[in-house]
């Protein structure tokens, strides 16, 4: 198949590359831990479907060795500081909602915008991505999907007591993903992929997803506004 990495004679090995990589691989790595963590947790609110949930964390601990492969691979050193970080208001916001007992809460943290963010930056990425890259994100983002599946079909079996936390956990974490975007914004863009296509893939994994959970048009219109201004 003929890359879009090999027609844009991306230089896997220049400093620049590897500098921006330094970023993005640690920021894939670090989110990996904690949808892992995430997931454990997530097991514990909802004991009913603890055994599905730990069989998620499994697939999130699985890729995060699968990246840390393509750091090695490039000999980049991921910047795990710069990682927990970018990561940090959303960590906080899960963990104070798993402390408040808020599953609708860290569902839509988790399962949908996390899930939705993996899917996009996972898209973008293969197309320019290393051939080791590419072969093991292709297989990462078809489970990825299935973490979003997750969230949606738990959210739409439980939509109308969910609504309202729904719309203010939306409300509190969408202009988090923004604000995230726009630090990763510079080291994309030396990894050719470029923000406006994360952001669109973005928001048509998330819209469809609350589509698919119950929201109307309207709906996801009114709350895909929040935090455009971030
Ligand atoms: O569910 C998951 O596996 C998600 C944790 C992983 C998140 C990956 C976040 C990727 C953002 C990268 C931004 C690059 C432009
Ligand atoms: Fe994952
Ligand atoms: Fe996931
Ligand atoms: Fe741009």
């Amino acid at each position: 198949m003929q890359q879009l990495a090999t027609e844009l004679e991306i230089d896997f090995q220049s400093e620049k590359y590897k500098d921006a990589y330094s970023r993005i691989n640690a920021i894939v790595i670090e989110g990996e831990q904690e949808a892992y963590e995430n997931y454990i947790t997530l097991g514990e609110m909802l004991p009913e479907l603890k055994d599905q949930l730990i069989r998620l964390s499994k697939m999130e601990s699985r890729h995060k060795k699968g990246f840390e492969a393509c750091g090695r691979n490039l000999e980049v050193t991921p910047d795990m500081e710069f990682a927990k970080e970018f990561f940090a208001k959303l960590h906080q916001n899960f963990q104070t909602a798993a402390a408040e007992g808020k599953i609708v809460t860290c569902l839509l943290i988790q399962s949908l915008i996390i899930e939705c963010f993996a899917i996009a930056a996972y898209n973008i990425y293969i197309p320019v991505a290393d051939d080791f890259a590419r072969k093991i994100t292709e297989g990462v983002v078809k489970d990825e999907y299935s973490h979003l599946n997750f969230g949606e079909v738990w959210l739409k079996e439980n939509f109308p007591e969910s609504k309202a936390e729904l719309e203010a956990a939306n409300r509190q974490n969408l202009p988090i993903v923004w604000q995230m975007l726009n630090l990763v914004e510079k080291d994309a863009q030396s990894l050719a992929m470029e923000k406006e296509a994360l952001v669109e893939d973005f928001m048509i994994q998330y819209g469809e997803a609350l589509s698919n959970i119950g929201f109307t048009t309207r709906d996801i219109m009114r709350m895909s506004a929040y935090g455009l201004t971030a």
